[in-house]
């Protein structure tokens, strides 16, 4: 098998990758056969009676419809109302320290409507008058600022899509598979439009003073949930965002206002923001030391882990979205990093012995949700499905093996193996790991 190995990380070297040849892309396209007299891609061909008649008429095509949807927000279709967060009841304490995760399942494009965003709380959701509200920057500075939502719109604004993943996503799962679900195994994910002002235009307005090497982001919750972030990565491509997907941010996703810290664990991106404290060492807070590190073999914790690297899954089929019946399939996926774009994405079809080359839809953007295809003729036989992302800066999403050889089984955090679809001769998709 020819080894296409790139430039990965020392942590991780997962054998066996071999891309796939052309001739045998070549033999799948052909397979398609779009030639006169093949098999169609999907639906029923017609009658020689129906071609000559146009379908019947429902009766809402016989009579006026209702009028314009005024004066209330638009909702999605009723048959539509399977399309929703789900919580694990058994995974946290309570409602207010929870999580209710992303239908990924169902999510056509890059973008997570913001209705179906995934929520995480540590003491429930404040509901934080715009009015009121102020934003604290302090510490280290030339000249301290206390901001006013409506100060914050004066600041040149941006827009970027970006993901927000909870390094939690999937880590119920590293000693073995409990959740025949993709929404609960990967659903700890979103990826949105976000608009603010830079987090660097700020720090211009209040100056740095000597030292200044660290920022504390606190938010007004009940937790006040605070984090210690390197001044390098604020200046970089942090966002103060009051926008989300062309509206103002939602409750849940920490109104009016949060921290976007693109590519970095979920839990530094404070929500419902109301501080900045700049100084020269990390504060080494609760959610830094206890929480959000890994307990690693030997014992000792790993210590600061912000990024979430390369990571990818197949969202059909799926537990929730089997196949039905043999026949010409789109297997589909989405691929993330959280240190650039997405270079790659590879399929394999027999759990990970060969791999096909997946293609990426566009737009590629760094540090967002990436679509992947894949076409697929089922010929009704077991599978095992995987996808294996390769971000921009070489690093190849892990094996779970490979994870387990280097983390343990003790984390909860950062578990960003391949994932296992078995695809069974009834299409019925399980949740399966490959020792
Ligand atoms: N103030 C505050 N910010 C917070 C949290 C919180 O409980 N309070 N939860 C964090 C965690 S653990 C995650 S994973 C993300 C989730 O963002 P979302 O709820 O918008 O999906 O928000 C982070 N920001
Ligand atoms: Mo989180």
């Amino acid at each position: 098998m020819a080894a296409d190995r790139r430039d990965v990380r020392p942590e991780f070297h997962p054998q066996g990758f071999a891309p796939v040849s052309p001739q045998r892309r070549g033999l799948l396209r052909a397979g398609l056969g779009l030639g006169a007299g093949s098999a169609l891609l999907a639906g029923r061909g017609l009658r020689a009676e129906e071609v000559a008649s146009p379908p019947a008429e429902a009766p809402y095509s016989l009579s006026l419809g209702p009028g314009v949807v005024d004066r209330v927000y638009g909702q999605p279709s009723r048959f539509e109302a399977g399309v929703i967060r789900r919580n694990v009841p058994w995974l946290t304490a309570s409602p207010e320290t929870s999580i209710s995760f992303t239908p990924l399942q169902h999510q056509q494009g890059i973008i997570t409507p913001s209705g179906v965003f995934f929520e995480r709380y540590h003491a429930g959701r404040p509901t934080v008058d715009p009015s009121e509200h102020r934003l604290m920057i302090h510490g280290l500075v030339d000249r301290p600022l206390l901001l006013t939502m409506e100060d914050l719109r004066r600041f040149p604004s941006v827009s970027r899509i970006h993901f927000i993943e909870c390094p939690a996503n999937g880590g119920m799962e590293w000693r073995g598979a409990q959740l025949n679900s993709l929404q609960f195994t990967h659903g700890m994910i979103g990826c949105a439009e976000w608009t603010g002002v830079k987090l660097s235009t700020l720090l211009e307005e209040t100056g740095l003073t000597r030292g200044a090497k660290w920022v504390l982001a606190e938010g007004a919750d009940g937790a006040h949930m605070n984090r210690s972030i390197p001044l390098e990565k604020c200046l970089d491509d942090c966002l103060v965002v009051y926008g989300q997907n062309g509206e103002a941010l939602r409750p849940e996703q920490g109104y009016p206002v949060r921290l976007l810290i693109p590519g970095w664990q979920g839990n530094v991106n404070v929500k419902w923001l109301r501080r900045l404290e700049i100084g020269n060492q990390p504060w080494f807070t609760r959610e830094e030391t206890s929480k959000y590190t890994e307990l690693m073999p030997d014992g000792r914790a790993r210590g600061f882990t912000w990024p979430l690297y390369a990571k990818s899954v197949i969202t059909f089929p799926c537990p929730e979205m089997p196949a039905k019946g043999p026949g010409i399939y789109e297997i589909r996926g989405f691929a993330w990093s959280g240190l650039g774009k997405v270079a790659q994405v590879d399929v394999s079809l027999d759990g990970g012995v060969n791999w096909q080359r997946a293609r990426l839809q566009e737009p590629v953007l760094p540090k967002a949700l990436t679509r992947f295809t894949l076409e697929w003729r089922w010929d009704g036989r077991p599978a095992l499905l995987q996808s294996r992302a390769v971000d921009e800066t070489g690093f190849v999403q892990p094996t779970l093996a490979a994870l387990r050889r280097v983390r343990g089984t003790n984390p909860i955090y950062n578990k960003n193996a391949i994932q296992t679809w078995q695809v069974k001769a009834d299409g019925t998709v399980f949740n399966v790991q490959l020792a």
